[in-house]
């Protein structure tokens, strides 16, 4: 099965905690600071691979982490960074963030990455926070967020030409005698379920072609195959439309050419717009009649017509000129507007400053985003670090708040997760 949507859950390592420690040597009994930093957690960094066609894996796995940095240590020893996670996906993978639905990244060349996650910092150990005053700092920094975001990958084919038409037409042996690629050819409908791409060389140049499922009757509403690879199409710059000549199954050529450029104008304004030339296949096996009769009707319509016989290679390189002449003549078109991903820091989030307080059995719960910071870069053991945490607590009202809750002394007040007992100072 053909996989071209996946979500998965991403999250990059936290920071390493900054150490608070001090130098122990014989003889020296007041030593120094010397609490390392924290290490860098490590990025998830998501990165296109020519190797890769399908989002396959993404279905089997779907949460990826990164590794969190270290803490750092006594003696200055600083905590290891977290390693980074690379994700490889196929080239013309489409990242999006799913909650915004930004885009993130639209990863179109092999190699192409790009930090989909940011480890969060290392915290700053006590050592670097003494100065001419502060000779013993009692405390050190946390180590930074970890970043955890749902994304949706979604593969889009990149190809210069796009081939359609109803099955058994033959599209993919039109494909296999004009690359190297070897798409499976049968004489029956729906042989091909998934893409095929092809190089074609031209001149000194080359162009890439997409082979997709037939399309039928419905094909913009679902029927068939279709649907889902409209959307590849739509990427494409032009389109060599197949048509069976032959009528071998008893459908008239005129029809059918009508009835595809119907679905294509079914789906989208922009796939009716695509140049078109047409690729008369079956010419081997045509009635000179009926074949004149298709092309004049096509030419009214102004598409330029191909006879071929694609399995002996007849025609096929008028055919391959013209859409590369054609391709010359049409310029790349614009992509459609993009609302394109803005991370935003921790530090940034509107809620990072707000301090929360609930009734909880026997007290009350306080937590907070920048709290949780604070709280833990909080030196338990050290009575100027805890006065640090109950002074940004009460600037931030909440013991006035529980106070009005009905807060009295002897409650539990449990900050994040550690309890304290109230007493008015
Ligand atoms: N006589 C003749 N047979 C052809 C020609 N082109 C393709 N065929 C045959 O038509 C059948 C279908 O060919 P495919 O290339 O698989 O057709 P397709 O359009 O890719 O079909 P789907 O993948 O099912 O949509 C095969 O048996 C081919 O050998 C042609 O020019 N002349
Ligand atoms: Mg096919």
């Amino acid at each position: 099965m053909f996989v071209d949507k996946a979500t998965i859950f991403i999250k990059s390592g936290k920071g390493g905690n900054g150490s608070v420690s001090f130098r122990r040597e014989p003889y020296i009994p007041q030593g120094g600071p010397d609490g390392g930093n924290g290490g860098k957690g490590g990025d998830i960094v998501i990165q296109a691979d020519r190797n890769l066609r399908t989002l396959m894996d993404f279905r089997y796995k779907r949460k990826y982490e990164a590794e969190s940095g270290e803490d750092g240590r006594g003696r200055q020893q600083f905590g290891k960074d977290g390693a980074d996670l690379v994700i490889k996906v196929p080239v013309g993978t489409v990242v999006r963030d799913t909650e915004s639905n930004a885009v993130m990244a639209d990863l179109t060349e092999d190699g192409q990455s790009f930090v989909a996650a940011k480890g969060g910092r290392g915290g700053k150990g006590n050592v670097m926070f003494k100065n001419s005053v502060r000779q013993a700092p009692n405390f050190a920094e946390a180590g930074g967020f970890a970043r955890e975001r749902q994304i949706e990958l979604e593969l889009k084919l990149i190809a210069d030409v796009g081939l359609v038409g109803y099955p058994n037409v033959g599209k993919s042996t039109l494909l296999s005698v004009s690359t190297s690629a070897n798409p499976k050819i049968a004489n029956y409908h729906f042989t091909t379920i998934t893409p095929n791409l092809g190089v074609v060389s031209m001149y000194d140049s080359s162009f890439v072609m997409a082979d997709i499922p037939g399309l039928i009757e419905g094909a913009s509403e679902g029927a068939g195959l279709g649907l889902d690879f409209l959307k590849h199409i739509e990427r494409t710059r032009i389109l060599i439309h197949v048509v069976d000549v032959s009528g071998s199954e008893g459908r008239d050529p005129k029809e059918d050419l009508d009835k595809i450029n119907a679905e294509l104008a079914g789906y989208s304004e922009k796939l009716a717009k695509k140049p078109q030339i047409i690729c008369a296949n079956k010419i081997d096996m045509a009635d000179d009649e009926v074949y004149e009769e298709f092309k004049a009707y096509a030419e009214s319509k102004g598409y330029s017509v191909y006879p071929c016989s694609a399995p002996i290679h007849e025609g096929v390189d008028e055919l391959l000129r013209a859409a590369y002449k054609l391709l010359l003549e049409t310029e790349a078109e614009e992509q459609e507007e993009t609302v394109f991903f803005q991370d935003t820091k921790p530090e940034d989030d509107p809620d990072y400053r707000n301090v929360y307080v609930e009734r909880k059995k026997g007290g009350f719960l306080v937590t907070g985003k920048q709290l949780e910071k604070i709280f833990n870069s909080t030196n338990f053991n050290d009575a100027g670090s805890l006065r640090y945490l109950y002074r940004y607590i009460e600037e931030s009202g909440a013991i006035e708040e529980m106070l009005q809750m009905g807060l009295e002394e002897g409650d539990t007040i449990t900050v994040i997760d550690y309890d304290f007992e109230y007493y008015d100072e």
